[in-house]
């Protein structure tokens, strides 16, 4: 049995959580982090010394954490060709879209936009605000120009940098600020709600965290 710990309102937990469910493995998930707290015990650090969530357990395998990390040993362990391809310049081909969001996209998206947006208007950088809305909208044409490319980064199914790629953009297109105009991101956006286990374990509101 799989053990997640972690709250359903972390992109990050949201990320192994959707893996989970795409690749539909039996598992439990604790709440932890954020006003559930739980992640600054001793018992927890000595899980993820980071004391940060998500952490995850295969059964009796090593105690993970870092969620692109998780992702991809799901991937290896139980995914198929289409979502774990085999052949390493094609998984390479795809996971560098993967390792981009979460060192490029995400840092410009997730600081200043998202957590600028859950902030009262008063309480807020508009300078750094309007500076991080130019740099994503570049980021955004760039993932839109590799998405024109095919329904999805492998191919005509989803794979495993598919997950690590479109947890966060219900966060991008639910959220009000100034998208580029970025059709083919769009479209794959509009695919991902289509699927059950994005809806159930990515399209999670984030109202709870905001700041009052
Ligand atoms: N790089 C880590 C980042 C983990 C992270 O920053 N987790 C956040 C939530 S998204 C966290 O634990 N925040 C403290 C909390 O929830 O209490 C990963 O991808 O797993």
């Amino acid at each position: 049995m799989i053990t997640v710990w972690g709250r359903a309102t972390s992109s990050n937990v949201q990320m192994v959580m959707w893996a989970i469910g795409e690749l539909r493995l039996e598992h439990k998930r604790l709440d932890v982090g954020g006003a559930f707290g739980g992640n600054d015990t001793p018992e927890y650090r000595a899980m993820n010394p980071n004391g940060l969530v998500p952490v995850f357990r295969d059964g009796e395998g090593p105690i993970l954490w870092e969620s692109a990390a998780i992702v991809r040993y799901l991937g290896a362990t139980y995914g198929d060709e289409q979502f774990w391809p085999s052949s390493p310049a094609a998984r390479a081909d795809v996971d560098k879209w993967a390792e981009w969001i979460k060192t490029t996209f995400g840092p410009a998206f997730l600081p200043t936009i998202f957590w600028t947006l859950l902030k009262p208007a008063d309480k807020r950088d508009h300078a750094a605000f309007a500076a991080a809305e130019k740099r994503v909208k570049t980021l955004a044409i760039m993932l839109d120009a590799r998405l024109a490319e095919g329904d999805y980064l492998g191919g005509s199914d989803i794979c495993f940098a598919d997950i690590i790629v479109g947890t966060l953009l219900y966060r991008y297109f639910t959220l009000d600020f100034d998208r580029a105009d970025a059709p083919h991101l769009r479209a794959y956006y509009d695919r991902l709600t289509a699927r059950p286990a994005y809806a159930t374990h990515a399209m999670v509101s984030y109202e709870s965290l905001r700041e009052k």
